[in-house]
């Protein structure tokens, strides 16, 4: 049965933070949580209800943070744990509840338990992590990491291979092993007695994995542990937890997400976002079909309507920018943002706003030097001893490389774009001049203040929580529109998804229609302009 304490993400919009590019404040040239603080009103003004930090726990920083070697400790570089429980109660103060990031799949190789499980395999760490027996040179399997390279590091003085899906500074945790479990769920229950709101949850589907078997993603176990887990921690409260699971299907988001609490609130599912990708690698990509994103995302829409919860989202800190993707970053830029905008927060479920998406930062093309994504890099490497082309493989990169939504938070028009009296520790997009906070505050249609209505329009209106979702004009190529249905009332979203001005089939648009917001200040009958995208409320 459905749990019964009203949810608070339910009518809320998330706001995700990458604090290495948010917001410095003592000049290191590095994102720090004082920053983020400082912030908070700002992120009160847009109206979300909960920041997504990505990790700040002590780390290496192989892998910005994801590469854990203390979980309940705070990285000097970040600040301090007095910084982080200042943070939870300032945000308590402005309704904002602090997320943070739990990486579960892997340790750091600094960890204390890696660093005792390397000792010798008799040592009572040592099957914290997933080992096997070999000789140098050749690997159990030919299992490839995420980041290039074998996902087996050869240990000589164990004659032992360890198991790393991501980098060999990040050995995979072994879920098998109960003690690992028990330890993990302390610790959230640690973070939770902090005041927390809530985790996202990495690659929270690889946790069930058999390498033998060549199973990482929704392994036989993961539900098993994934319910043992809620169970023993935030299970039935409402707290919220967003796993990222790569390889959902509606069948097991409808799992993840069950609304007796037994799992996650809800899941990340990826099936749209790889809908440009042309090939088993995320470097290759083909033109995106608006039909097929059209038919994923009402499949996903309709699956889940009232069995489970989506999560809405265009990007994040792994995925280039949504307006150089999906939109028109050069001249059309204001206008695909918010059409952007409006036909993903027009939809049910909880949206999740990337840190400068909503002022319509873009991707940029920067010098090889200028990069600092291992996965990039790595990839780099790769490609060029296969013998790919330079051009192609920074083109790749100019497309898909992480480090697209990494630069520095375009605050300003003063140095670094505010984010740093220092040199940043990433180059600074140099279209911050045009692109920036403190200029789209104060304008009537900036893509800021655009923003600001969408979220409070979802706070305001119900039908945007519960209204029951319909696709419309589902093979027109170029328009993407739809309804949400509650009772009398009905939401309608049109949206021509592409830069060529269309006619615009008649989707009776009731007289007493009340257009919600336009991302254009005059309409023309029968024709929808480049990115246009209208929202109408309509009482039958
Ligand atoms: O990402 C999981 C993941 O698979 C991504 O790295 C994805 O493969 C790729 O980036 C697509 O562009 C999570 C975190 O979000 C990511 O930042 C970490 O690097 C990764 O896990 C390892 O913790
Ligand atoms: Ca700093």
């Amino acid at each position: 049965m459905e749990q019964k304490q009203k949810l608070w993400w339910k009518d809320a919009v998330i706001y995700q933070i990458y604090p290495k590019s948010f917001q410095d404040t003592n000049g290191d040239g590095i994102g720090d949580i004082k920053g983020i603080i400082k912030r908070l009103d700002y992120l009160q003004e847009l109206g979300i209800k909960g920041i997504w930090l990505s990790p700040v726990y002590q780390s290496p920083q192989d892998d910005n943070g994801y590469d854990i070697a203390d979980y309940q400790n705070i990285d000097p570089m970040f600040g301090t744990m007095e910084d982080m429980l200042c943070l939870i109660e300032e945000g308590k103060k402005r309704d904002i509840r602090i997320i943070m990031d739990l990486v579960l799949n892997h340790s750091s190789d600094e960890h204390r338990w890696f660093i005792e499980a390397k000792k010798s395999k008799d040592n009572p760490y040592h099957d914290y992590y997933v080992w096997r027996d070999g000789e140098e040179g050749v690997p159990p399997n030919d299992m490839t990491s995420c980041f290039s390279g074998s996902a087996w590091e050869w240990v000589p003085e164990l004659k032992q291979y360890y198991f790393h899906q991501f980098s060999k500074k990040q050995p995979d945790l072994n879920w098998e092993n109960e003690k690992v479990r028990k330890e993990l769920y302390q610790m959230i229950k640690w973070w939770m007695d902090k005041g927390l709101g809530g985790f996202r949850l990495d690659v929270i589907d690889c946790i069930a994995k058999e390498p033998d078997k060549k199973i990482t993603g929704n392994g036989p176990r993961l539900h098993e542990f994934i319910k043992e887990m809620a169970k023993e921690t935030f299970g039935g409260s409402d707290f919220l937890t967003v796993g990222e699971t790569w390889g959902a299907t509606p069948e097991l988001a409808m799992q993840y997400s069950n609304p007796d609490g037994s799992e996650f609130s809800m899941v990340f599912q990826f099936e749209h976002i790889m809908l440009d990708q042309d090939g088993p690698e995320k470097w290759d990509v083909k033109p995106l079909d608006l039909v097929e994103l059209k038919q994923v995302l009402s499949k996903w829409q309709d699956a889940l309507y009232q069995k489970g919860w989506n999560s809405l989202f265009w990007n994040n800190h792994d995925l280039p920018r949504a307006v150089s993707r999906f939109g028109d970053d050069k001249v059309y830029r204001v206008e695909s943002a918010k059409m952007l905008a409006t036909v993903l927060h027009g939809m049910q479920g909880t949206p999740y706003i990337y840190q400068g998406e909503e002022i319509g930062m873009t991707n940029v093309q920067y010098e090889l030097g200028e990069y600092r994504d291992i996965e990039l890099l790595n990839m780099y490497q790769e490609r060029k001893e296969k013998g790919y082309k330079e051009a192609d493989i920074m083109n790749s990169i100019y497309k898909k490389g992480r480090d697209n939504a990494r630069t520095p938070m375009q605050w300003s028009d003063e140095k670094e774009a505010g984010f740093t009296d220092g040199t940043p520790w990433m180059k600074v997009n140099p279209n911050y001049k045009e692109i920036h906070v403190e200029r789209q505050r104060k304008e009537e249609d900036s893509i800021f203040t655009y923003y600001k209505t969408l979220v409070h329009l979802r706070k305001e209106m119900p039908i945007f929580v519960e209204g029951k979702y319909e696709l419309l004009l589902p093979n027109h190529p170029d328009i993407f529109a739809y309804r949400r249905i509650l009772g009398n009332e009905e939401l309608l979203i049109v949206a021509n998804f592409h830069g060529n001005e269309i006619q615009c089939p008649d989707i009776q648009v009731e007289k007493e229609a009340k257009k919600l917001l336009s991302n254009y200040k005059e309409e023309k009958v029968g024709v929808l302009q480049p990115y246009e995208a209208r929202m109408y409320h309509i009482i039958k």
